[in-house]
């Protein structure tokens, strides 16, 4: 505990009659606190990060980005403070530092951490390869997306989605087929996108869409012309 009064001299050397004295403690300044999550430089899809960190005991711990207050916690017996931002925060980076205050004296900053907000899926687009309908067994897709590194996934004809990298190739049997591939951006945002294509028998390419004469096994085509010609017999 301090305490202090002040007397006034004037330019004739007469000394006033002291002030009364106020009496005060010197709170020595926290230690800055420490913002352990998100770590610096990461990524995260949630526009509300739980902040989380280390204080002084007991402390009032502000989380700002600039001048904003993002939100405000007590560090509990452990040290440990935790607060989730009070509005969701933009897609893009956000910087924060963290003052503990005891006492009324603020800390000095905590050393900043730089988190991007990213909520928006990438979008994932098949810019070639079969479509329609085609006798070439075999396909190459090429697949882009609007993000860099975008992680993806394809499934064939609706299996399990498989790592995968563009282009992806395709070898199978005549018939109906499908392409889905999903892309996964750092932040872990999802998206898919789907391709259709008929593989023809070779020789019996009706053109366009997944036409009869496309699909049909060659003995039920076989099966079916006899019996147009049977029946255009017996009505003659
Ligand atoms: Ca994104």
């Amino acid at each position: 505990m301090r305490s202090a009064r002040a007397v006034a001299t004037d330019a004739a050397g007469n000394v006033s009659q002291p002030s009364n004295t106020n009496t005060f403690t010197i709170v020595a300044p926290a230690g800055a606190p420490v913002i352990t999550s998100p770590a610096d430089g990461s990524t995260t899809n949630d526009g509300t990060p739980t902040i989380t960190g280390t204080a002084p005991p007991g402390s009032t711990v502000t989380v700002k980005e600039g001048g904003t207050v993002i939100c405000t916690a007590t560090a509990d017996a452990a040290g440990a403070f935790s607060c989730t931002p009070m509005t969701a925060l933009p897609d893009g980076p956000h910087t924060f530092t963290a003052v503990a205050t005891v006492g009324g004296t603020d800390s000095p900053p905590s050393t900043p951490v730089t988190v991007t907000v990213d909520t928006t899926p990438p979008v994932v687009t098949i810019t070639d390869g079969p479509m329609g309908t085609t006798t070439d067994p075999k396909g190459s897709f090429t697949v882009t997306s609007n993000e860099p590194n975008t992680r993806l996934e394809c499934s064939i004809d609706g299996g399990p989605f498989m790592t995968c990298t563009s282009p992806v190739t395709t070898d199978l049997s005549p018939g109906m087929h499908s392409l889905e591939v999903r892309g996964t951006d750092p932040a872990g945002n999802t998206s898919t996108t789907r391709r259709d294509w008929t593989i023809a028998i070779s020789g019996q390419y009706g053109g366009g869409g997944c036409s009869a004469a496309g699909l049909m096994p060659v003995g039920l085509f076989a099966v079916l012309v006899l019996l147009r010609r049977r029946r255009s017999a017996r009505e003659s």
